[in-house]
């Protein structure tokens, strides 16, 4: 369950993913990345996207601030890569797609390639125009494509797409899905075969696409596909998309779960996904977007040298922490192999006992990054949520919830912020964070949550694994009340 998921890929695929936020779980503890929105136009048109919005395959629904030139945005991922030093990925994902307007997308690349070629280049699309992209992916050095594929049936795809814009002509329907999907496979297939890490999301959309994407799952690992990412649609009156008109409904976090694991028997499941603004600033959960206008980077000088050092040095560190992670869940695997041989003495023919069942828990985590439980509960934009069990532990996803803390609300607002953060902690047993008010403490202990901020600095994996032993052999968790726990078998 902890063991280290990148120790068996080949060398260079794993050069591609250790930095890498998305691609990597664990690096999106320790690295950033940025969304330029220099791509405005679309060749197709979703029912869950209004292009008001970002591009709902790579963001949540929020206005773009700025659509950005390729000058714009090259001087942008300088500044921020300048005063970001964890910074290691560039993606254009919109708002648009990225490959409706392959002049400005290809501009910037080209011109990051030049300037920081240390910066991974990432690209976001529909796949419409993949193929027909193949020599300008080569040329830049793209080295990771996400491609958006809700369906590999086009009647399933009519009901996504109204229509997809095809050597110039509209095409509606079935016959316009069935385009999109051949060329999303073929630009699959061809992105494998040059060697380009491929990550397909998939929006889950209830009663719609739920089932069939367990099948897409399926097809798209045997093409070759490196990553899925079923992310949930989101979909309100308010966006003025079809869906959100029609009263579509996303998933619940526990439908979401359920098809995630139910594709995992297949392929490598994405977890960690926010469902990233097309301009987004930073570590994933967390949009610095604010820090860096327009106004503001035209003001800011950039040492370029200084700044590709600084990221290269943070490389080294992280590698290092890394690694130490690696050995540690080693020594721990090592140990729990250790206390089975004592049940069976060597040469018995009695088979192994299986481990006495114990609870399958939900443990929530507040931190602000570096892997580490370091963030207080009123601070905390989003809880990680882990599952913990005998057989080790998980990471199911992030949930949002309201700032609790700013040192600005009124009496009224606080208090509906904490509830609301409470019900993100829906099904947990505790929560770890770095530090916790009095009054948060008492209104978590009356929901049946366990508040926690004795681990505070420690490796989240290493914080929960503990509490969640404290917990079982303190009768804790057997005691817990108005808490579902499932039971290992
Ligand atoms: Fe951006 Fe996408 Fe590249 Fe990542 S995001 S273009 S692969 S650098 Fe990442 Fe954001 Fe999820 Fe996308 S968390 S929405 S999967
Ligand atoms: Fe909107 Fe993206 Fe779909 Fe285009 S591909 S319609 S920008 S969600």
């Amino acid at each position: 369950m902890t063991t280290d998921p990148l120790s068996s890929l080949p060398a260079d695929v794993r050069e591609k993913v250790y930095d890498h936020p998305c691609y990597s779980e664990d690096a999106h503890h320790h690295f950033a990345r940025l969304h330029v929105a220099v791509a405005p136009s679309c060749n197709i048109q979703c029912n869950y996207c209004n292009r008001k919005y970002d591009c709902a395959n790579e963001s949540r629904p929020g206005v773009v601030s700025e659509v950005l030139t390729p000058e714009q945005a090259v001087r942008k991922t300088l500044v921020v890569g300048a005063a970001i030093p964890q910074l290691s990925v560039l993606g254009i994902a919109g708002p648009g797609d990225a490959l409706a307007s392959t002049a400005r997308t290809f501009a910037t690349f080209g011109m990051i390639k030049r300037y920081a070629p240390d910066i991974k280049l990432c690209l976001s699309t529909n796949g419409l125009m993949l193929p027909e992209s193949m020599d300008e992916l080569a040329q830049y050095n793209i080295s990771h494509v996400t491609i958006t594929i809700n369906c590999i049936d086009p009647d399933v795809g009519a009901k996504i797409y109204p229509w997809v814009r095809w050597k110039g002509k509209r095409i509606a329907g079935r016959e316009g899905a069935a385009i999109l999907i051949e060329q999303q496979q073929k630009g699959l297939e061809m992105c494998v075969a040059a060697g380009i890490l491929v990550k397909v999301n998939s929006v889950m959309i209830p009663g719609i696409n739920d089932e069939h994407l367990k099948e897409v799952s399926r097809m798209v690992k045997a093409k070759g596909a490196f990553l899925h990412n079923v992310m949930p649609l989101i979909s309100s009156p308010e966006h003025g998309t079809h869906f959100g008109t029609i009263g579509q409904r996303g998933p619940t976090a526990e439908e979401l779960q359920a098809l995630q694991d139910a594709c995992a028997g297949d392929m490598k499941m994405m977890r960690h996904c926010r469902q990233c603004r097309a301009d987004a600033v930073g570590f994933l959960g967390e949009d610095r977007g604010a820090e860096f206008t327009l106004e503001k980077i035209a003001a800011t000088e950039i040492d370029l040298e200084a700044a590709a050092n600084r990221r290269a040095e943070v490389r080294a560190k992280v590698a290092e922490e890394l690694e130490s992670k690696r050995l540690r869940q080693e020594r721990l695997a090592n140990e729990k192999v250790s206390r089975q041989a004592l049940v069976v003495p060597l040469g018995s023919a009695r088979p192994a006992q299986p481990e006495p069942s114990a609870p399958v828990v939900r443990i929530a985590v507040a931190s602000s990054g570096s892997d580490l439980i370091n963030q207080h509960f009123g601070h905390a934009r989003e809880f990680l949520i882990y599952e913990a069990s005998s057989a080790g532990v998980r990471f199911l996803g992030p949930r949002k919830t309201a700032l609790y803390c700013t040192g600005t609300d009124t009496c009224g607002e606080a208090e509906s912020a904490l509830a609301r953060s409470i019900e993100a902690l829906e099904g947990c047993v505790a929560v770890l964070c770095s530090k916790i008010g009095f009054e948060p403490w008492g209104a978590l202990e009356a929901a049946g949550i366990a508040p926690n901020g004795e681990h505070a600095l420690e490796p989240i994996e290493d914080a929960v694994r503990a509490v969640y032993e404290e917990m079982r052999l303190s009768g804790k968790l057997a005691a817990s009340q108005g808490i579902s726990l499932r039971h290992s078998a």
